[in-house]
């Protein structure tokens, strides 16, 4: 073989080896097709008039041996992760009820923008029943940050802070029977597919922490559909 055929061959090579690599991570990103649906709550009155109501409840966890990742808590068992699932599916023009009991300790923001609560009727959310705007950036556990665009009309963008539980009450195993409880309703627009993932850096990393369950989903970030209802 010529030189100049063994370079060529080694681009192909190493093309197909990138394509295929990022074929993997598809793969991998998509492999957890479970998904939990909204349940429905009647109907809510709102500033844009009476609207359908849905609630969905989930969990923060600081490790991954809840929620739907198996008894033995699966391929990453210390992972910090969202359950009992991170895909959800909700109606579009509803109001939507997330409930979050959040399990873990936490530390600081890398960015306070994400202490606030965004996007919520009202602006608000209820931590342990007492309404809040923001929470302390110091001490934030987890966030559930909700963006996408469904078309070039209809955004959505929604943001609350879930604070850490404090250290003295993470037990060494199993979890704390007193996690904080963040409520938080929105409205929903168009149809569309949406994402959601943390913004508080949980994942591995010394320096740069937002690898891991960072950038994996099933873990802490997911699917977010918005469907006809
Ligand atoms: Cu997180």
């Amino acid at each position: 073989m010529n030189k100049r055929y063994i370079a060529a061959l080694g681009t192909v090579i190493l093309g197909a080896a990138v394509i295929a690599g990022i074929g993997t991570y598809v793969a991998s990103a998509k492999n957890d097709s479970r998904v939990l649906e909204a349940t429905p709550a009647g109907t809510m009155e709102t500033p844009e008039g009476t609207l359908p109501h849905y609630t969905l409840d989930m969990s923060a966890y600081p490790d991954s041996m809840s929620g739907s990742h198996g008894a033995d808590g699966g391929v990453h068992p210390d992972w910090v992760s969202y359950g009992p699932v991170t895909n959800f599916k909700v109606p579009a023009h509803s109001v939507i009820t997330i409930t979050i009991k959040q399990y873990d300790s936490g530390e600081r923001l890398s960015n306070d923008f994400f202490a606030t609560v965004h996007g919520t009727l009202d602006g608000t959310a209820t931590l342990d029943g007492q309404s809040i705007t923001n929470v302390d950036p110091e001490h934030v556990g987890h966030t559930f940050t909700l963006h996408g665009l469904a078309d070039a009309k209809s955004q959505l963008f929604v943001s609350v802070p879930l604070p850490a539980v404090e250290e003295a009450d993470m037990p060494d195993s199993g979890y704390t029977t007193s996690p904080r409880v963040v409520t938080f309703s929105f409205i929903t627009g168009d149809a569309g597919e949406y994402v959601w993932n943390c913004e508080y850096p949980c994942g591995d990393g010394t320096t740069a922490r937002f690898g891991g369950p960072m950038s994996t989903q099933g873990y802490m970030a997911g699917n977010f559909s918005v469907v006809k209802a």
